[in-house]
C-alpha cells in the first residue's frame, strides 16, 4: 500500500499544473498513472479535480473492492443492469458516467488517453452544452516528468524489490543439467516466497550463444559445463520493479572470454562515474562506448545503455547517444551495457542505480560481478 501521505503530495503535484493550465478536471486509465496516483489499478478510471479529493470509478465486481482496499480515495462503483431485454440494458461508458457526474460547466479536461478516439469523441459529445465541448489536453507529459523523478520512499521499495530479486539468486543451487526454464521458474518461484509479488518481467535465462539473444526467451536447453550462463531479471514489489543482470561463465572460461568481460565490465563502471545531477543524458552511454571502441567491440553493442525504471520496468527517460535532457537527482535508471557476438553470444551487466547529487548510488550492488561465481 503506498501511504496516504506519499498519494497526496502527488496529487498535490499534479493539480497545481492543473491550475497553472486552468484543467477542471485530469482523467487517468493508465494502469502505472492510476496507481501512481492512487494506490491501486484495480478501477475504470481516476479522475482528478483542480480541487477536492481524488474520485476512483470501478466497476462493480470487476475491481471495486480491491480498489477500496488499497487507495485511501473514494471509490464510485458503475454497476451495470443488463435486464432481460435488449432496451433494459443499462452499462454506461466510463467517460459516460463521468460526464453525468462531473461533467457540469467543465471547460477544460486533461486526459492520459488521448489516443484512444473513441473515449474522446464520447467525451466530447456528453460535455457538449450547446456548440462547444469541453476542450482536452494530454497530461502525459506531466506524469513523466513526474515519475521520472523517485522519492526517497520509491527508492526505499525500490531497494527492497533489489535486495528480494537478489536473495533469489542467491538461494538458487545452480547446477550443471538445468534447463533455462528450470533456473527462471525457480527464481520467480523464490523471489514470490521472500515477498515479491511477482517478477518484473520473465527472467531471461541463456545458455551458450543463446546469450546472443539480448531479449531471449527460455527454453529447454541444459547448462553444460564450460559455457556462459546470462541471466537478467528483477522483482516487483509494493508495486516496483528492479531489474539486473549478471553474466557468468561455467567452467573455465578462455582468454577471449574474459577480455571481453572485461571490456563491458569496465564500460559499465565507466558509464556509472558519468551518472549524476545535471550530467546531461547521452554522456554516460558515450563513455560506455568509448570504452567499448577503444577494445574493438563498439560495434556489438547494439542498444541503449539504460531505461528509467519505476513501476513500470521501462519507463523515459532513455539513457543513450543523441538523448536530449539531463540526469536528475532522484531519477532511477539502468547502466547496462552489453555486446553481442552472432554465434557466439553475448555478455551484458546491468545495475540499477539512483542519480545522486555528486554520485549515483547502486542498488544492485549486493549481487557479485565476479564471472566464475558460480564455480565452487
Ligand atoms: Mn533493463
Amino acid at each position: 500500500m503506498i501511504p496516504r501521505k506519499e498519494l497526496d503530495k502527488r496529487v498535490r503535484r499534479l493539480k497545481r499544473w492543473m491550475s497553472r493550465r486552468g484543467v477542471d478536471y485530469t482523467l487517468i486509465q493508465r494502469e502505472s498513472n492510476m496507481f501512481y496516483l492512487s494506490g491501486t489499478k484495480n478501477a475504470m478510471m481516476l479522475v482528478v479535480p483542480r480541487s477536492g479529493d481524488p474520485v476512483l470509478i470501478a466497476k462493480y465486481a470487476f475491481g471495486d473492492e480491491l480498489a477500496e482496499q488499497e487507495s485511501p480515495y473514494e471509490v464510485d462503483v458503475i454497476r451495470p443492469y443488463f435486464g432481460l431485454k435488449r432496451e433494459e440494458v443499462r452499462n454506461p461508458k466510463v467517460v459516460e458516467y463521468f460526464a453525468q457526474k462531473f461533467g457540469e460547466g467543465t471547460r477544460k479536461i486533461a486526459v492520459d488517453f488521448l489516443q484512444d478516439s473513441k473515449q474522446i469523441e464520447l467525451l466530447r459529445k456528453k460535455t457538449r452544452r450547446g456548440k462547444k465541448s469541453a476542450a482536452i489536453v494530454d497530461v502525459t507529459e506531466q506524469l513523466v516528468r513526474m515519475r521520472a523523478v523517485k522519492s526517497e520512499y520509491e527508492v526505499q521499495v525500490m531497494k527492497k524489490s533489489a535486495e528480494i530479486a537478489i536473495k533469489a539468486f542467491e538461494n538458487l543451487e545452480i547446477r550443471e543439467g538445468m534447463t533455462e526454464r528450470q533456473i527462471a521458474n525457480r527464481l520467480i518461484f523464490e523471489m514470490v516466497e521472500l515477498g515479491a509479488s511477482g517478477p518484473s518481467f520473465p527472467p531471461i535465462v541463456a545458455i551458450g550463444a543463446n546469450s546472443f539473444n539480448a531479449h531471449h526467451v527460455v527454453t529447454e536447453k541444459k547448462l553444460g559445463r564450460d559455457e556462459i550462463l546470462l541471466m537478467d531479471f528483477g522483482a516487483i514489489y509494493e508495486g516496483y520493479c528492479s531489474d539486473m543482470t549478471r553474466t557468468m561463465f561455467v567452467g573455465k572460461p578462455d582468454e577471449d572470454f574474459l577480455l571481453k568481460y572485461d571490456a563491458v565490465k569496465e564500460a559499465q563502471e565507466r558509464a556509472l562515474n558519468y551518472m549524476k545531477d545535471g550530467q546531461k543524458l547521452e554522456k554516460p552511454d558515450v563513455e560506455a562506448r568509448k570504452v567499448l571502441h577503444d577494445r574493438g567491440l563498439l560495434e556489438y553493442y547494439v542498444h541503449t545503455l539504460g531505461h528509467g525504471i519505476g513501476i513500470d520496468i521501462h519507463e523515459p527517460p532513455r539513457v543513450v547517444v543523441g538523448a536530449t535532457g539531463k540526469l536528475l537527482e532522484g531519477m532511477a535508471v539502468t547502466d547496462e551495457p552489453g555486446i553481442y557476438l552472432k554465434g557466439w553470444g553475448g555478455i551484458r551487466i546491468e545495475d540499477t542505480v539512483v542519480i545522486g547529487k555528486k554520485e549515483a548510488e547502486v542498488l544492485t550492488e549486493a549481487l557479485p560481478k565476479d564471472p566464475l561465481m558460480l564455480r565452487r
